[in-house]
C-alpha cells in the first residue's frame, strides 16, 4: 500500500470530525523485548497509519477546514538492538504513514497539551470495556485525559471508521484477492492431503503449511477443521478428531494478507465420493450459495439477503425430509448468511446500512445435521460492485464433479 491511501483515509475521517475536534488513535500494546509472540495491530491504527509497531499512538487535529496529523512512536533502545533490533525511525514512520510530524511516545504528555486546551471534542478510540475488569493502558490514559482537561468531551470514534472502512478502496481489494488466493492454494493441499483415519489437526497443518510457504503467516481467525459430526458445531476450533472413512470434512478457513482477511468454507468427502445423501445435502447448500451471491447488489441490505436465505432454506430442508413445517428451519440453518469482510474477519458493519459498492461481504449458507454426522457450509467473498457483484474466491472449486476430480487425483 502506497503511504496515499493513509493518507487520504486520514483527511476522509477528517471530513466527518467536527471544528475543534480531534481523535487519538492506539496501536496494539505490548511487552517489545519479551520472547517474539505474534503481533496482530489495531484495525483502525492501521487504516489510519499504516504501520505495524506496538505502543505508538496518532493524534489528528481539525481546527477550520484544515486537519494535522501527529505520530508518537517508540525511542530505540540501543541496549535491546542485540535483541529485538531495531525500532522503527522517525524516517520509516514518515515513509509509511505520510505524517510529517513523527514524535517520540514519551513526548505525548506536552504535545497533547495545548492540542486538549485548544479544542472541544475528544474522539478516542477503545473506549468500550466493562465495569470491573481493570483499567486497560488505554482506559488509563483516557481517565488522565478526561481528569486533566475536564471540559473535553469525549466520544467514541467508531461510527466514522465503519463508515470510512465499509467501502474498499482498488488498494484494498487487491490485498484481499491476495489473501484469497493464497487460502486457495492452502485449501488445495488439504484437500490433496486429506484420507481417512487422519486427526484433523494434520489437516489443520497442511493449511498452515501452504500460508506461511506463501509469507501469510497470520490467519484471519483460527482455522475450523471437522470432520463428521464435528461439522455441525459451528465456531468448532479443537481440530483433534479423526476423520472417518464415510465423513465430509468442512474447512472453514482465511489467511490474512498484509492485515487483509479471506474468510473461506469449503465441504469435502474424506474418501474422495460423495454419498448419495451427502451429495443431496451438499447440493441444497450449493444452490443457495449461487443463488444468494447472484441477488448481491448494491441497494440490498444484508437483512434482505438472510430473508432470501430463509426463503431458500425452508424450501430445501422440506425437499430433504428434514422438516415439516417452516418454522422448524433454525434447527438445520440457525446462523447469518453474510457478515462483513475487510481487517477484521468479522468486520466492522452498521447492519442499517445498505450495501453500497466496494463493500466485500460473505455468503455461506450451510445445513447442520447432527443425526446423520452432516455439516455442509459453503462460503464465498464478495465484492459489492457498481451494478451487482464480483465473486472474489469464484477460483475455488465447489462443484460436486471438481471436489470429486481432485480428490481421486492424489
Ligand atoms: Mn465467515
Amino acid at each position: 500500500m502506497k503511504k496515499q491511501f493513509y493518507i487520504s483515509n486520514r483527511k476522509a475521517m477528517s471530513k466527518l470530525m467536527p471544528d475543534k475536534s480531534f481523535a487519538i488513535f492506539s496501536a496494539t500494546r505490548a511487552d517489545t523485548g519479551n520472547l517474539p509472540g505474534e503481533f496482530v495491530q489495531d484495525a483502525n491504527f492501521f487504516y489510519l497509519t499504516g504501520l505495524k509497531v506496538a505502543n505508538a499512538q496518532l493524534i489528528v487535529a481539525k481546527h477550520g477546514k484544515k486537519s494535522h496529523s501527529m505520530l508518537f512512536i517508540e525511542r530505540n533502545i540501543p541496549e535491546m538492538e542485540v535483541w529485538i533490533g531495531k525500532k522503527l525511525s522517525k524516517n520509516d514512520a514518515q515513509e509509511i504513514s505520510g505524517i510529517e510530524k513523527v514524535y517520540y511516545i514519551d513526548e505525548f504528555p506536552n504535545v497533547i497539551h495545548p492540542i486538549a486546551l485548544s479544542n472541544e471534542v475528544c474522539y478516542y478510540d477503545h473506549i468500550s470495556s466493562k465495569i470491573g475488569s481493570n483499567l486497560s493502558d488505554s482506559l488509563y490514559q483516557l481517565k488522565q485525559i478526561t481528569t486533566h482537561y475536564p471540559t473535553l468531551t469525549i466520544q467514541d470514534p467508531g461510527q466514522l471508521l465503519t463508515q470510512l472502512r465499509a467501502a474498499k478502496k482498488k488498494a484494498e481489494i487487491e490485498e484481499m484477492r491476495k489473501a484469497i488466493r493464497i487460502t486457495h492454494e492452502a485449501i488445495l493441499n488439504v484437500m490433496n492431503h486429506t484420507k481417512p483415519g487422519m486427526m484433523e489437526y494434520e489437516l489443520e497443518a497442511h493449511f498452515r503449511f501452504e500460508c506461511v510457504k506463501n509469507n501469510a503467516k497470520q490467519m484471519a481467525f483460527s482455522p475450523i477443521i471437522a470432520s463428521g459430526e464435528n461439522a455441525t458445531i459451528l465456531h468448532y476450533e479443537k481440530n483433534n478428531g479423526k476423520v472417518g472413512k464415510d465423513d465430509l470434512v468442512l474447512v472453514d478457513v482465511g489467511a490474512k494478507w498484509n492485515e487483509y482477511c479471506a474468510d473461506i468454507t469449503r465441504t469435502f468427502p474424506a474418501n474422495g465420493t460423495f454419498s448419495t445423501r451427502q451429495r443431496e445435502v451438499y447440493e441444497a447448500v450449493l444452490a443457495i450459495n449461487k443463488a444468494i451471491i447472484k441477488k448481491v447488489k448494491p441497494g440490498l441490505t444484508l437483512k434482505n439477503l438472510q430473508d432470501e436465505t430463509i426463503k431458500l432454506m425452508k424450501k430445501a430442508l422440506k425437499e430433504l425430509n428434514l422438516i415439516k413445517k417452516d418454522e422448524e428451519f433454525k434447527k438445520y440453518y440457525m446462523h447469518g448468511v453474510s457478515h462483513t469482510l475487510g481487517l477484521a474477519a468479522h468486520d466492522l458493519v452498521d447492519r442499517s446500512k445498505k450495501l453500497e459498492k466496494g463493500w466485500v461481504i460473505t455468503v455461506e449458507p450451510g445445513i447442520y445435521i447432527p443425526e446423520e454426522g452432516i455439516g455442509v457450509r459453503i462460503e464465498d467473498d464478495v465484492l459489492v460492485t457498481q451494478d451487482g457483484y464480483e465473486n472474489l474466491s469464484s477460483i475455488i472449486p465447489k462443484e460436486v464433479d471438481e471436489i470429486e476430480a481432485i480428490m481421486h487425483h492424489k
